[in-house]
């Protein structure tokens, strides 16, 4: 399956794998695709994950997460 959220404070390159990153590690993570432009983060997984999750993720990695759908 497949959720698309919006990132708040990536400006590059360097953000977006940050961000690939800590989101990659999470359980049943499959894929994550990054578009900078807009902040879309796509996340292929598994399952069903998380919202909580992946805002850690990007807590972690430094960036806001501000927006999601499914
Ligand atoms: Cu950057």
């Amino acid at each position: 399956m497949e959720a698309v959220y919006t990132v708040k404070g990536m400006t590059c390159g360097h953000c977006v794998n940050s961000v690939s990153t800590e989101i990659s590690k999470i359980d049943g993570v499959t894929g994550v695709q990054v578009d900078l432009p807009t902040g879309a983060v796509t996340v292929s997984s598994a399952g069903p994950l998380p919202r909580t999750a992946i805002a850690a993720a990007v807590d972690e990695a430094g960036y806001e997460l501000i927006g999601a759908q499914s």
